[in-house]
Protein backbone atom coordinates (compact mmCIF):
# COMPACT_ATOMS: atom_id res chain seq x y z
CA UNK A 1 0.00 0.00 0.00
CA UNK A 2 2.97 2.23 0.69
CA UNK A 3 3.28 3.39 -2.78
CA UNK A 4 -0.21 4.31 -3.61
CA UNK A 5 0.19 7.33 -1.44
CA UNK A 6 0.75 10.46 -3.09
CA UNK A 7 1.81 14.22 -2.34
CA UNK A 8 3.07 15.51 0.47
CA UNK A 9 3.94 13.51 3.46
CA UNK A 10 4.10 14.72 6.67
CA UNK A 11 5.56 16.32 8.86
CA UNK A 12 7.32 18.05 10.92
CA UNK A 13 5.77 18.18 14.26
CA UNK A 14 5.99 14.99 15.67
CA UNK A 15 4.77 16.45 19.12
CA UNK A 16 1.80 17.22 16.56
CA UNK A 17 1.57 14.03 15.03
CA UNK A 18 2.72 11.67 17.99
CA UNK A 19 0.41 13.35 21.12
CA UNK A 20 -3.84 11.87 21.51
CA UNK A 21 -6.01 13.82 19.43
CA UNK A 22 -7.80 15.98 20.97
CA UNK A 23 -11.21 15.12 21.64
CA UNK A 24 -13.41 18.71 20.76
CA UNK A 25 -13.18 19.83 17.28
CA UNK A 26 -15.49 22.20 15.78
CA UNK A 27 -18.03 20.04 14.17
CA UNK A 28 -21.11 21.50 12.24
CA UNK A 29 -23.26 19.21 10.23
CA UNK A 30 -23.00 20.57 7.04
CA UNK A 31 -19.28 21.92 7.97
CA UNK A 32 -17.77 18.78 6.44
CA UNK A 33 -15.19 20.63 4.25
CA UNK A 34 -14.28 22.95 7.35
CA UNK A 35 -13.77 19.94 9.93
CA UNK A 36 -11.53 18.56 7.89
CA UNK A 37 -9.43 21.24 7.35
CA UNK A 38 -9.68 21.81 10.98
CA UNK A 39 -8.87 18.22 11.87
CA UNK A 40 -6.28 18.25 9.34
CA UNK A 41 -4.22 20.91 10.71
CA UNK A 42 -4.49 19.51 14.05
CA UNK A 43 -3.20 16.08 13.59
CA UNK A 44 -1.94 16.30 10.17
CA UNK A 45 0.09 19.56 10.52
CA UNK A 46 -1.60 20.74 7.55
CA UNK A 47 -1.42 24.73 7.52
CA UNK A 48 -3.80 26.53 5.08
CA UNK A 49 -1.24 28.69 2.68
CA UNK A 50 -2.68 32.33 3.35
CA UNK A 51 -1.90 35.16 1.05
CA UNK A 52 -1.35 35.41 -2.54
CA UNK A 53 -0.10 32.05 -3.47
CA UNK A 54 -3.84 30.75 -1.78
CA UNK A 55 -5.32 29.74 -4.81
CA UNK A 56 -2.51 27.95 -6.57
CA UNK A 57 -1.24 25.67 -3.56
CA UNK A 58 -4.04 24.87 -1.70
CA UNK A 59 -6.28 22.27 -3.45
CA UNK A 60 -2.93 20.47 -3.79
CA UNK A 61 -1.45 20.46 -0.56
CA UNK A 62 -4.96 19.76 1.55
CA UNK A 63 -5.57 16.65 -1.13
CA UNK A 64 -1.91 15.60 -0.09
CA UNK A 65 -3.00 15.99 3.61
CA UNK A 66 -6.13 13.97 3.31
CA UNK A 67 -4.53 11.03 1.33
CA UNK A 68 -2.08 10.55 4.01
CA UNK A 69 -5.12 10.75 6.50
CA UNK A 70 -6.76 8.44 4.05
CA UNK A 71 -3.70 5.87 3.95
CA UNK A 72 -3.03 6.05 7.42
CA UNK A 73 -6.76 5.13 8.53
CA UNK A 74 -6.81 2.49 5.51
CA UNK A 75 -9.31 4.11 3.22
CA UNK A 76 -9.41 4.44 -0.19
CA UNK A 77 -6.71 7.38 -1.08
CA UNK A 78 -9.34 9.62 -2.80
CA UNK A 79 -8.32 13.14 -1.91
CA UNK A 80 -11.91 13.83 -1.16
CA UNK A 81 -13.81 14.55 1.78
CA UNK A 82 -16.32 11.18 1.40
CA UNK A 83 -18.20 10.14 3.70
CA UNK A 84 -15.86 7.41 4.69
CA UNK A 85 -13.34 9.82 5.32
CA UNK A 86 -15.59 12.12 7.54
CA UNK A 87 -16.75 9.07 9.73
CA UNK A 88 -13.94 8.17 10.16
CA UNK A 89 -12.20 11.67 11.07
CA UNK A 90 -15.41 12.14 13.41
CA UNK A 91 -14.73 9.01 15.42
CA UNK A 92 -11.39 10.19 15.87
CA UNK A 93 -10.14 8.04 19.36
CA UNK A 94 -6.20 8.56 20.89
CA UNK A 95 -4.63 7.43 17.94
CA UNK A 96 -1.06 6.65 19.67
CA UNK A 97 -1.20 3.01 18.50
CA UNK A 98 -2.30 3.80 14.79
CA UNK A 99 0.36 6.68 15.05
CA UNK A 100 2.79 4.05 15.82
CA UNK A 101 2.24 1.67 12.86
CA UNK A 102 1.97 4.45 10.72
CA UNK A 103 5.68 5.83 11.54
CA UNK A 104 6.98 1.95 10.93
CA UNK A 105 5.29 2.46 7.20
CA UNK A 106 6.89 5.67 6.89
CA UNK A 107 10.46 4.19 5.73
CA UNK A 108 12.48 3.53 2.81
CA UNK A 109 12.58 0.11 1.10
CA UNK A 110 15.40 1.12 -0.62
CA UNK A 111 19.39 -0.06 0.67
CA UNK A 112 20.68 2.87 -1.60
CA UNK A 113 19.24 6.20 -1.12
CA UNK A 114 20.19 9.17 -3.09
CA UNK A 115 20.34 13.26 -2.39
CA UNK A 116 20.50 16.26 -3.98
CA UNK A 117 21.46 19.44 -2.82
CA UNK A 118 19.09 21.87 -4.79
CA UNK A 119 19.75 25.15 -2.98
CA UNK A 120 23.02 26.27 -1.24
CA UNK A 121 23.13 27.78 2.01
CA UNK A 122 23.93 31.88 1.40
CA UNK A 123 26.27 32.25 4.55
CA UNK A 124 28.18 28.63 3.50
CA UNK A 125 30.62 27.62 0.32
CA UNK A 126 28.73 24.84 -1.82
CA UNK A 127 32.18 22.79 -0.75
CA UNK A 128 31.33 23.45 2.88
CA UNK A 129 27.83 22.37 2.62
CA UNK A 130 28.74 19.15 0.34
CA UNK A 131 31.32 18.33 3.00
CA UNK A 132 28.66 18.66 6.20
CA UNK A 133 26.17 16.22 4.31
CA UNK A 134 28.25 13.78 3.47
CA UNK A 135 29.71 13.16 6.88
CA UNK A 136 25.92 13.61 8.29
CA UNK A 137 25.05 10.60 5.99
CA UNK A 138 27.57 8.93 7.20
CA UNK A 139 26.95 8.82 11.00
CA UNK A 140 23.75 7.07 9.81
CA UNK A 141 25.12 4.88 7.78
CA UNK A 142 27.39 3.32 10.29
CA UNK A 143 24.70 2.38 12.14
CA UNK A 144 22.48 0.86 9.65
CA UNK A 145 22.99 -1.14 6.30
CA UNK A 146 22.19 1.76 3.92
CA UNK A 147 24.13 3.72 2.11
CA UNK A 148 23.57 7.37 0.91
CA UNK A 149 24.74 8.74 -2.41
CA UNK A 150 24.73 12.30 -3.72
CA UNK A 151 23.44 13.04 -7.14
CA UNK A 152 23.16 16.06 -9.71
CA UNK A 153 19.80 14.46 -11.22
CA UNK A 154 16.10 16.06 -10.29
CA UNK A 155 14.87 12.93 -9.45
CA UNK A 156 16.78 12.14 -5.70
CA UNK A 157 14.93 10.30 -2.92
CA UNK A 158 15.91 13.38 -0.85
CA UNK A 159 15.82 16.63 -2.18
CA UNK A 160 18.08 19.04 0.53
CA UNK A 161 17.78 22.92 -0.14
CA UNK A 162 18.55 26.21 1.99
CA UNK A 163 15.20 28.30 2.03
CA UNK A 164 13.66 31.37 3.84
CA UNK A 165 10.04 32.10 5.08
CA UNK A 166 7.52 30.90 2.60
CA UNK A 167 8.97 28.54 0.46
CA UNK A 168 5.90 27.10 -0.80
CA UNK A 169 5.27 23.77 1.51
CA UNK A 170 2.79 25.33 4.11
CA UNK A 171 5.79 25.55 6.51
CA UNK A 172 7.51 29.04 6.45
CA UNK A 173 10.85 29.50 8.04
CA UNK A 174 10.47 32.38 10.83
CA UNK A 175 14.19 34.14 10.10
CA UNK A 176 16.83 34.15 12.37
CA UNK A 177 16.78 31.80 15.41
CA UNK A 178 13.50 29.53 16.24
CA UNK A 179 13.14 26.77 13.82
CA UNK A 180 16.31 25.86 12.15
CA UNK A 181 15.37 23.12 9.76
CA UNK A 182 12.61 20.82 8.99
CA UNK A 183 12.27 17.32 7.37
CA UNK A 184 9.58 15.48 6.04
CA UNK A 185 9.23 11.64 6.83
CA UNK A 186 10.26 9.19 3.88
CA UNK A 187 8.10 8.99 1.08
CA UNK A 188 7.71 10.06 -2.44
CA UNK A 189 7.51 13.41 -3.71
CA UNK A 190 8.79 15.88 -1.13
CA UNK A 191 8.80 12.91 1.35
CA UNK A 192 12.43 12.78 2.90
CA UNK A 193 13.04 16.25 1.78
CA UNK A 194 14.77 18.42 4.12
CA UNK A 195 14.59 22.23 4.44
CA UNK A 196 17.02 24.14 6.01
CA UNK A 197 16.00 28.14 7.18
CA UNK A 198 18.65 30.16 5.48
CA UNK A 199 18.85 33.08 7.67
CA UNK A 200 20.40 31.10 10.39
CA UNK A 201 23.81 32.18 11.11
CA UNK A 202 25.33 28.76 9.45
CA UNK A 203 29.05 27.54 10.22
CA UNK A 204 31.15 24.79 10.24
CA UNK A 205 32.80 25.13 13.14
CA UNK A 206 31.36 24.76 17.23
CA UNK A 207 32.68 28.23 17.97
CA UNK A 208 29.72 30.29 16.49
CA UNK A 209 26.20 30.57 15.01
CA UNK A 210 24.69 27.13 13.99
CA UNK A 211 26.89 23.69 13.41
CA UNK A 212 25.38 22.51 9.91
CA UNK A 213 26.58 18.95 10.71
CA UNK A 214 24.92 19.07 13.78
CA UNK A 215 21.19 20.29 12.71
CA UNK A 216 21.83 17.88 9.34
CA UNK A 217 22.37 15.05 11.53
CA UNK A 218 19.33 15.16 13.22
CA UNK A 219 17.44 16.60 10.27
CA UNK A 220 18.68 13.21 8.07
CA UNK A 221 17.35 11.49 11.40
CA UNK A 222 13.30 12.81 10.16
CA UNK A 223 14.45 12.29 6.70
CA UNK A 224 15.05 8.32 6.89
CA UNK A 225 11.88 8.15 9.65
CA UNK A 226 12.68 9.16 12.69
CA UNK A 227 10.73 11.05 15.14
CA UNK A 228 12.04 13.16 17.96
CA UNK A 229 13.37 11.67 20.97
CA UNK A 230 12.37 12.71 24.63
CA UNK A 231 16.29 11.54 25.40
CA UNK A 232 18.32 14.60 25.91
CA UNK A 233 21.38 12.68 24.87
CA UNK A 234 19.81 12.18 21.33
CA UNK A 235 20.72 13.84 17.89
CA UNK A 236 16.71 13.50 17.87
CA UNK A 237 15.73 15.39 20.82
CA UNK A 238 14.11 18.27 19.54
CA UNK A 239 16.59 21.08 20.28
CA UNK A 240 20.03 22.76 19.09
CA UNK A 241 22.22 21.94 22.32
CA UNK A 242 25.90 21.98 20.63
CA UNK A 243 28.35 22.89 22.64
CA UNK A 244 31.86 24.66 21.70
CA UNK A 245 33.43 20.96 22.43
CA UNK A 246 31.06 18.71 21.73
CA UNK A 247 32.16 15.64 19.86
CA UNK A 248 29.07 14.53 17.35
CA UNK A 249 28.27 11.39 17.40
CA UNK A 250 24.86 9.14 17.71
CA UNK A 251 23.81 8.23 20.71
CA UNK A 252 23.10 4.88 21.90
CA UNK A 253 18.89 5.73 21.81
CA UNK A 254 19.80 7.14 18.06
CA UNK A 255 21.28 3.83 17.35
CA UNK A 256 18.97 1.99 18.52
CA UNK A 257 16.01 3.69 16.99
CA UNK A 258 17.09 4.00 13.39
CA UNK A 259 18.08 -0.23 13.74
CA UNK A 260 14.63 -0.89 14.50
CA UNK A 261 13.69 0.46 11.45
CA UNK A 262 16.37 -0.58 9.15
CA UNK A 263 18.33 -3.38 11.02
CA UNK A 264 22.30 -3.66 12.03
CA UNK A 265 24.81 -2.58 10.17
CA UNK A 266 27.11 -5.72 9.80
CA UNK A 267 30.33 -4.31 10.70
CA UNK A 268 30.61 -2.64 14.40
CA UNK A 269 30.82 0.80 15.05
CA UNK A 270 34.15 2.55 15.78
CA UNK A 271 33.32 4.08 18.97
CA UNK A 272 30.51 2.34 21.24
CA UNK A 273 27.33 4.95 20.86
CA UNK A 274 27.09 7.06 24.26
CA UNK A 275 24.16 6.04 26.80
CA UNK A 276 22.09 8.50 28.67
CA UNK A 277 22.57 7.79 32.42
CA UNK A 278 19.81 6.69 34.36
CA UNK A 279 19.21 8.70 37.63
CA UNK A 280 18.16 5.70 39.64
CA UNK A 281 20.30 3.24 38.22
CA UNK A 282 21.95 1.75 41.33
CA UNK A 283 25.75 1.73 40.13
CA UNK A 284 25.90 5.60 39.30
CA UNK A 285 28.58 7.32 40.46
CA UNK A 286 29.31 11.14 39.94
CA UNK A 287 31.75 13.09 38.14
CA UNK A 288 30.78 16.63 40.48
CA UNK A 289 28.71 17.71 42.60
CA UNK A 290 28.19 21.37 43.77
CA UNK A 291 25.85 23.73 45.11
CA UNK A 292 24.55 26.45 42.59
CA UNK A 293 22.62 28.97 44.83
CA UNK A 294 19.47 27.22 46.19
CA UNK A 295 20.30 23.93 43.69
CA UNK A 296 22.24 21.13 43.99
CA UNK A 297 24.11 19.93 40.26
CA UNK A 298 24.91 16.45 40.26
CA UNK A 299 27.68 16.27 36.98
CA UNK A 300 27.58 13.16 34.68
CA UNK A 301 29.58 12.39 31.27
CA UNK A 302 27.89 15.27 29.36
CA UNK A 303 24.73 15.55 31.50
CA UNK A 304 23.79 17.21 34.70
CA UNK A 305 20.88 16.94 37.42
CA UNK A 306 19.34 20.05 38.95
CA UNK A 307 18.07 19.21 42.22
CA UNK A 308 16.36 22.51 43.67
CA UNK A 309 13.85 22.65 46.35
CA UNK A 310 10.74 23.83 44.24
CA UNK A 311 11.01 22.14 41.51
CA UNK A 312 9.00 18.63 41.80
CA UNK A 313 10.89 16.95 38.96
CA UNK A 314 14.40 16.36 38.53
CA UNK A 315 15.43 16.01 35.03
CA UNK A 316 18.55 15.64 33.28
CA UNK A 317 19.62 18.08 30.67
CA UNK A 318 23.04 18.19 28.63
CA UNK A 319 25.58 20.65 30.63
CA UNK A 320 25.66 22.65 27.21
CA UNK A 321 22.47 23.14 27.42
CA UNK A 322 23.34 25.90 29.57
CA UNK A 323 27.24 25.93 29.59
CA UNK A 324 28.30 25.70 25.63
CA UNK A 325 31.46 26.56 26.69
CA UNK A 326 31.73 23.54 29.07
CA UNK A 327 33.15 20.51 28.82
CA UNK A 328 31.71 16.46 28.87
CA UNK A 329 33.24 14.63 31.77
CA UNK A 330 34.33 17.52 34.02
CA UNK A 331 36.35 16.35 37.42
CA UNK A 332 35.39 18.45 39.89
CA UNK A 333 33.09 21.66 40.94
CA UNK A 334 32.38 24.19 43.38
CA UNK A 335 30.19 27.27 44.38
CA UNK A 336 32.21 30.09 46.19
CA UNK A 337 29.32 31.07 47.62
CA UNK A 338 30.93 34.38 48.87
CA UNK A 339 32.29 35.66 45.45
CA UNK A 340 29.20 33.97 43.68
CA UNK A 341 30.91 31.70 41.31
CA UNK A 342 30.81 27.96 40.32
CA UNK A 343 34.61 26.63 39.53
CA UNK A 344 34.83 23.86 37.12
CA UNK A 345 37.90 21.58 36.92
CA UNK A 346 38.48 19.65 34.11
CA UNK A 347 42.32 18.03 33.61
CA UNK A 348 44.73 21.30 34.27
CA UNK A 349 42.09 23.28 33.12
CA UNK A 350 39.24 25.44 34.71
CA UNK A 351 36.14 27.71 34.15
CA UNK A 352 34.51 30.32 36.08
CA UNK A 353 30.36 30.46 36.24
CA UNK A 354 28.99 33.38 37.23
CA UNK A 355 25.04 34.34 36.95
CA UNK A 356 25.05 31.43 34.98
CA UNK A 357 27.59 32.89 32.17
CA UNK A 358 30.93 31.20 31.63
CA UNK A 359 33.16 34.05 32.49
CA UNK A 360 35.24 35.42 29.55
CA UNK A 361 39.04 34.20 29.28
CA UNK A 362 38.17 30.89 30.64
CA UNK A 363 39.55 27.81 30.69
CA UNK A 364 42.91 29.11 32.77
CA UNK A 365 45.13 26.79 34.22
CA UNK A 366 45.02 25.00 37.94
CA UNK A 367 48.82 26.14 38.44
CA UNK A 368 47.18 29.51 39.42
CA UNK A 369 45.95 27.97 42.22
CA UNK A 370 49.41 26.80 43.11
CA UNK A 371 49.58 23.23 42.19
CA UNK A 372 52.80 21.84 40.87
CA UNK A 373 52.80 20.84 37.29
CA UNK A 374 53.21 17.10 38.50
CA UNK A 375 48.90 17.39 39.33
CA UNK A 376 47.49 16.62 36.62
CA UNK A 377 43.83 16.52 37.50
CA UNK A 378 41.61 17.00 40.41
CA UNK A 379 39.07 14.40 41.84
CA UNK A 380 37.03 16.80 44.01
CA UNK A 381 36.33 20.68 45.35
CA UNK A 382 34.57 21.62 48.33
CA UNK A 383 33.81 25.04 49.70
CA UNK A 384 33.85 25.78 52.99
CA UNK A 385 32.14 29.02 53.53
CA UNK A 386 32.54 30.24 56.99
CA UNK A 387 36.60 29.73 56.72
CA UNK A 388 36.55 30.97 53.22
CA UNK A 389 38.58 28.15 52.06
CA UNK A 390 38.30 25.52 49.54
CA UNK A 391 39.60 21.64 49.90
CA UNK A 392 40.66 19.92 46.83
CA UNK A 393 40.87 15.80 46.69
CA UNK A 394 43.80 14.50 44.42
CA UNK A 395 44.22 10.97 45.11
CA UNK A 396 44.50 9.80 48.95
CA UNK A 397 45.56 13.70 49.30
CA UNK A 398 43.78 16.86 50.64
CA UNK A 399 44.62 20.40 49.35
CA UNK A 400 44.01 23.67 51.28
CA UNK A 401 43.53 26.61 49.21
CA UNK A 402 43.20 30.05 51.11
CA UNK A 403 40.07 32.36 48.92
CA UNK A 404 41.29 35.47 50.38
CA UNK A 405 44.68 35.43 50.83
CA UNK A 406 44.65 33.49 47.16
CA UNK A 407 47.14 31.05 48.31
CA UNK A 408 47.10 27.60 48.82
CA UNK A 409 48.17 26.65 53.07
CA UNK A 410 51.10 25.42 54.68
CA UNK A 411 51.16 21.77 55.00
CA UNK A 412 49.17 20.40 52.89
CA UNK A 413 49.10 17.94 51.03
CA UNK A 414 47.92 15.87 53.82
CA UNK A 415 46.11 12.76 53.39
CA UNK A 416 42.33 12.72 53.54
CA UNK A 417 41.60 11.08 56.37
CA UNK A 418 43.54 13.45 58.30
CA UNK A 419 41.62 16.27 57.78
CA UNK A 420 38.58 14.41 57.09
CA UNK A 421 38.43 11.39 59.71
CA UNK A 422 36.63 8.18 58.34
CA UNK A 423 37.15 9.69 54.81
CA UNK A 424 40.07 7.15 53.70
CA UNK A 425 39.36 6.48 50.03
CA UNK A 426 39.81 8.94 46.97
CA UNK A 427 36.54 10.84 46.62
CA UNK A 428 34.58 11.49 43.07
CA UNK A 429 32.73 14.55 44.39
CA UNK A 430 32.26 16.67 47.34
CA UNK A 431 29.52 18.90 48.48
CA UNK A 432 28.32 21.10 51.37
CA UNK A 433 24.70 20.94 52.31
CA UNK A 434 22.72 21.98 54.98
CA UNK A 435 25.23 21.88 57.71
CA UNK A 436 26.65 18.75 56.18
CA UNK A 437 29.24 17.92 53.90
CA UNK A 438 28.90 15.00 51.11
CA UNK A 439 31.67 13.20 49.83
CA UNK A 440 30.83 10.45 47.22
CA UNK A 441 32.73 7.46 46.51
CA UNK A 442 31.62 5.21 43.74
CA UNK A 443 27.93 4.62 44.01
CA UNK A 444 27.69 5.52 47.65
CA UNK A 445 27.92 9.02 49.73
CA UNK A 446 29.09 9.17 52.91
CA UNK A 447 27.68 12.28 55.01
CA UNK A 448 30.17 13.80 57.47
CA UNK A 449 29.83 16.23 60.33
CA UNK A 450 31.23 18.61 60.49
CA UNK A 451 30.80 19.60 64.47
CA UNK A 452 31.69 16.07 65.45
CA UNK A 453 34.01 15.66 62.94
CA UNK A 454 32.67 11.94 61.88
CA UNK A 455 30.94 10.37 59.19
CA UNK A 456 27.48 9.71 60.35
CA UNK A 457 25.46 8.09 57.44
CA UNK A 458 26.01 5.72 54.48
CA UNK A 459 23.76 6.54 51.42
CA UNK A 460 23.47 5.92 47.96
CA UNK A 461 25.25 8.73 45.61
CA UNK A 462 21.94 8.73 43.43
CA UNK A 463 19.63 9.47 47.19
CA UNK A 464 18.81 13.25 46.20
CA UNK A 465 17.44 12.38 43.12
CA UNK A 466 14.22 11.08 43.79
CA UNK A 467 14.60 7.26 42.84
CA UNK A 468 11.46 6.03 44.78
CA UNK A 469 13.16 2.42 45.35
CA UNK A 470 16.29 4.26 47.00
CA UNK A 471 16.27 5.42 50.65
CA UNK A 472 19.00 6.67 53.26
CA UNK A 473 19.56 4.29 55.99
N1 LIG B 1 13.36 20.20 12.93
O1 LIG B 1 13.75 18.94 12.76
C1 LIG B 1 13.02 20.63 14.12
O2 LIG B 1 13.11 19.92 15.08
C2 LIG B 1 12.58 22.09 14.15
C3 LIG B 1 11.31 22.26 14.86
C4 LIG B 1 10.15 21.53 14.17
C5 LIG B 1 8.92 21.67 14.98
C6 LIG B 1 9.92 22.04 12.77
C7 LIG B 1 13.72 22.94 14.69
O3 LIG B 1 14.39 23.58 13.95
N2 LIG B 1 13.94 22.88 15.99
C8 LIG B 1 15.03 23.55 16.57
C9 LIG B 1 16.16 22.57 16.80
O4 LIG B 1 17.10 22.92 17.46
C10 LIG B 1 14.63 24.21 17.82
N3 LIG B 1 16.08 21.31 16.30
C11 LIG B 1 17.09 20.31 16.62
C12 LIG B 1 18.25 20.38 15.74
O5 LIG B 1 19.37 20.08 16.13
N4 LIG B 1 18.06 20.76 14.53
CA1 LIG C 1 14.65 30.18 11.88
ZN1 LIG D 1 10.13 23.50 4.10
ZN1 LIG E 1 13.41 17.88 14.50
Amino acid sequence: MGNLWLGLFTLLQPAVLYACPLPLLGVSADGDLEFAEVYLEKFYNYKPVTGRRRRAAEPNLFQAKLREMQHFFGLEESGNVDPQTIAAMRSARCGLSDVEKFRKTMRWTNRTLTYRISRFSSKLTAAQVRTAFRQAWKLWAQAVPLKFRRQRKSDADIVISFNSKDHEDGSPFDGEGGILAHAFFPGPGIGGDVHFDDEEAWSTTNAKGCNVLAVAVHEFGHALGLPHSSDPGAIMFPAYNFGLHTVLQLSFQDVKDIQEMYGKRAISLDRLPPKTPDKCDTTLSFDAVTGLQQELIFFKDRFMWRVHPSFEQIGITLITSLWPELPAHIDAAYENTNKNTMLVFKGSQYWEVSSLKVKHGYPRNISEFGFPSTVRSIDAALYLRERRLTDFFIGGECWRFDEDAGWMMEGFPKPIAHEWPGIDSPVDAAVVHDGHIYFFVGPQQLEFNPRIRQVTKTMAANMWLQCPEITGS
